[in-house]
């Protein structure tokens, strides 16, 4: 893969459309427009020309033009575009011109975006917001993955690692002048209350699992005894037929998933087996699944039908008691809702419910993180300022210290991608293949 290639790619997806986007980037951005739309419009001014197949100069399409010359454009290089109309025969013979051309090949998954990163338009924490806003299923997701891709995390990280290296060029300054190797009583002050300050705000976007959580799905686990009517209420909820209901105990044996949009929050409701002691096999497993997935789920409806419950709920973070089938016997005290899944009755009420957990869980934040990549290395930045913070105030090696600080300058570096992201490039811009 070459850089100073121009590359091209349809930006919009495949099958027929009455518009389709090809975008082109590199040096030759220019000669290509040249020589298939004539005179080369005004910069960022769409204009309607009729496409040439360079070779034989016969008409191709009549499309809309653009010119955006780097590096105010996407990835900061000279870079073209062409609204062509969505045919796939139009499709293919505008490819085909562009493809055989000198210099001019089809780009390759994330190219674009890569090219991007590499000219500093954009920093990788933006690059994975923008790999979300193509992602994005539901509202919320939507609103997380623009202030992502507006910087959010990117300009708290960079902040934080600004901080670090003043750190990092006071204790440095520090070694060059004093032959004790010791740092005045004030500046050492200033120093570790720097290291503070940085650690504090760490601490908080740590704390803070909504991001993560936006983007993956709040869980929500449907558990109870056999026949509570579990798979009955998910169907309600996905309002689809889902999962087989039948009057025998014991019917689900698997864990079932659903993807829902509660309110605009993306939520997975799990259905699971029902939880009892079973001589068969396949059933002792599934009971095993369900509890395992009611131990890591975000919220667990512990589902009792009127008939009650010998058992125990599950262990949870956080548990609600439905009673089941309201239709059948509605004077039940002892829990937080009731619902007749069969009938709709109550049903409402409980989404209301969900949804209102879901965005307590959900809360904004000032640096939301939203990756476990973003949370490993302010981890690793966090024990780094832990130890340098620990040496300095007992007055321990200062050289250590310094390397201490260093490194969780680096760690910080990752968010962005200043440093040692190579592996986390390869597997992000991969994403990035539109329609195929
Ligand atoms: N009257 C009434 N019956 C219901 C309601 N919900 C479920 N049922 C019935 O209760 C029986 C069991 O329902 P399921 O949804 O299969 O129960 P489950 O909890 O998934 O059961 P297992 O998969 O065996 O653990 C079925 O015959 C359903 O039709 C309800 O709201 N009202
Ligand atoms: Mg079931």
């Amino acid at each position: 893969m070459r850089s100073d290639d121009t590359i091209f790619a349809m930006a919009s997806g495949h099958g027929r459309a009455a518009v389709c986007l090809i975008r082109i980037s590199g040096p030759e951005s220019r000669l290509i427009l040249e020589r298939m739309a004539g005179r080369v419009p005004e910069a960022r001014r769409a204009v309607v020309r009729t496409l040439r197949d360079p070779a034989s100069g016969e008409p191709l399409d009549q499309a809309l033009v653009l010119w955006m010359p780097g590096p105010q454009s996407f990835t900061g290089e000279d870079q073209a575009e062409l609204h062509i109309h969505g045919g796939l025969a139009t499709r293919t013979a505008v490819l085909r011109a562009l493809g055989s051309l000198e210099n001019c090949r089809p780009a390759e998954a994330g190219e674009f975006t890569r090219r991007a990163f590499l000219n500093g338009r954009m920093d990788l924490s933006q690059v994975e917001g923008l790999a979300d806003v193509i992602d994005a299923e539901t509202e919320a997701q939507r609103r997380q993955a623009m202030l992502q891709l507006g910087g959010r995390l990117g300009n708290a990280a960079e902040r934080w690692r600004e901080t670090i290296l003043q750190v990092l060029a006071l204790l440095e300054a520090s070694l060059d002048f004093s032959d004790e190797g010791d740092v005045p009583e004030d500046l050492e002050d200033n120093i570790l209350r720097m290291i503070d300050e940085v650690q504090g705000e760490v601490d908080r976007a740590l704390a803070n699992r909504s991001g993560e959580r936006l983007r993956e799905g709040l869980t929500v686990v449907l558990a109870g005894p056999p026949n509570a009517g579990k798979s009955t209420l998910l169907n309600a909820l996905a309002q689809r037929d889902v999962a087989i209901v039948s009057p025998i105990a014991g019917t689900t044996r698997d864990v079932i998933e659903v993807h829902c949009d509660l309110g605009g929050l993306p939520v997975v409701i799990v259905d699971t087996a029902g939880l009892r002691e079973s001589a068969d096999l396949i059933e002792q497993e599934g009971v095993s699944r369900a509890r395992a997935r009611a131990q890591d789920a975000d919220l667990v409806l512990w589902l009792v039908p009127p008939e009650g419950v010998n058992s125990a709920p599950p262990p949870a973070r956080r548990l609600l008691k439905v009673g089941t089938k309201a239709d059948l016997n509605r004077s039940r005290h002892d829990c937080d809702l009731l619902v007749a899944a069969a009938t709709g009755a109550g049903l409402p009420d409980l989404i209301g419910r969900l949804e209102a957990e879901a965005s307590s869980l959900m809360g904004q934040g000032d640096a939301v993180i939203t990756r476990e990549r973003h949370r490993n290395a302010l981890e690793k930045a966090q024990g780094c300022l832990g130890r340098a913070h620990a040496m300095l105030a007992s007055r321990g090696p200062l050289e250590l210290a310094a390397e201490e600080v260093r490194l969780a300058a680096r760690a910080i570096g990752e968010i962005t991608g200043r440093v040692d992201v190579e592996d986390v490039l390869d597997r992000l811009f991969s994403s990035f293949c539109i329609g195929k």
